[in-house]
């Protein structure tokens, strides 16, 4: 086992810094970058910290102060919420779907407005969270930066798991205590802490049940529709029997998310601000062999292919789910077909 960090022990574990939830979780293993056993998880497409890694070594002098110097003057996009609670969602499916309220705001402003707008920040204002891809606008500096990653490292891993392309680099910088609620990616993610810390809670793929994501047509796909503060368990029962796998990611941490697991991420409440990278990868061409029963992950992908296909026949999501109704019910019966089998044999 990995030995325990002081940090979490210590700071984290102070009452008011993180939210506090009823469901059961385990610690997700916080291991050396080169460990066999990091290898191992990352290979079985399991999360994993990985530790003492010079991965983003070159941008942990990445200070909002740095930043501002050298992000240049193009627009990123800044979300801000009035509830600290950041539900991504599609802004081409917002725009048609009925009654649809956008959680959140975008607002794009230059990165020097931006870090005006957190010092000048008092309670009562709207939380702001900035995500904003690295390109081609940035000055030298960030690019000499992001060329001296560990990129050795990075492709070997890419590689290995026969990963397609690296899709993009997000800098995400959060006030404290900001909220991104449970969703899924359909990428993996090496999530890099440069400053601040996050308590991440992950859960496996097949806590799909439990944490009830809304339809593939709306414009929060792939977010579970359970409010983690106040869960309404009369319409989410089974979100009570949910199992997470969490920790703390502090600076110079790298937490492996595989590709369909949930995650939840909180800054830490007396953090001014947190800053992460995400280094996204497409998935790898689906293998030659297939073999039965299909994994979780594959039966999400299906999944997500019947209900878009259902939708754009009907164009209607209410229509879909009459359908899916009419498909299943009353016609796969619970248990299991035993009574055909004298007729069949
Ligand atoms: C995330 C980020 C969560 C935006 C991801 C966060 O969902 O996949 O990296 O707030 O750090
Ligand atoms: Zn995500």
């Amino acid at each position: 086992m990995a030995e325990a960090r002081d940090v979490t022990t210590t700071t984290d574990k102070s009452d008011d810094e993180f939210a506090k939830f009823d469901f059961s979780v385990s610690e997700i293993p916080c291991l050396h970058y080169q460990s066999v056993e990091a290898e191992r998880l990352i290979s079985c497409e399991k999360p994993v910290v990985l530790r003492d890694s010079r991965v983003i070594s070159t941008a942990m002098k990445w200070s909002l102060d740095y930043l501002e110097a050298n992000m240049g003057d193009s627009k990123c996009n800044v979300y801000s919420s009035q509830t600290g609670r950041f539900k991504y969602f599609d802004d081409k499916k917002a725009q048609t779907f009925p009654g649809f309220e956008c959680p959140m705001q975008l607002n794009e402003m230059t990165f020097d407005e931006f870090v005006r707008k957190v010092r000048e920040w008092k309670a009562g204002d709207r939380a702001l969270y900035l995500q904003q891809a690295l390109n081609d606008t940035v000055k030298p500096s960030i690019v000499r930066d992001f060329i001296g990653f560990d990129w050795d490292w990075l492709n070997f891993h890419q590689a290995k798991q026969k990963w397609g392309p690296l899709t993009s680099n997000l800098v995400l910088i959060a006030m404290g205590g900001n909220i991104t609620p449970a969703h899924y990616d359909e990428q993996h993610n090496f999530f890099c802490q440069v400053e601040g810390r996050k308590r991440c809670i992950l859960f496996h793929p097949d806590q799909f049940e439990c944490l009830y994501p809304h339809p593939v047509s709306h414009p929060c796909d792939r977010q579970s529709q359970v409010d983690f503060d106040r869960p309404d368990f009369s319409r989410f029962p089974k979100f009570k029997h949910v199992k997470g796998w969490e920790t703390i990611v502090h600076p110079g941490e790298i937490l492996y998310i595989p590709m369909y697991w949930w995650h939840y991420i909180e800054s830490a409440k007396s953090d001014t601000t947190t800053t992460s990278i995400t280094f996204w990868y497409r998935s790898g061409p689906t293998p030659q062999e297939i073999t039965w029963p299909l994994s979780v992950e594959q039966k999400i992908a299906v999944t997500r292919n019947i209900e878009k296909m259902l939708h754009d026949a009907l164009k209607n999501t209410e229509e879909v789910r009459e359908l899916l109704h009419m498909i299943v019910d009353g016609r796969y019966p619970c248990e299991r077909w035993d009574h055909e089998r004298p007729f069949t044999q």
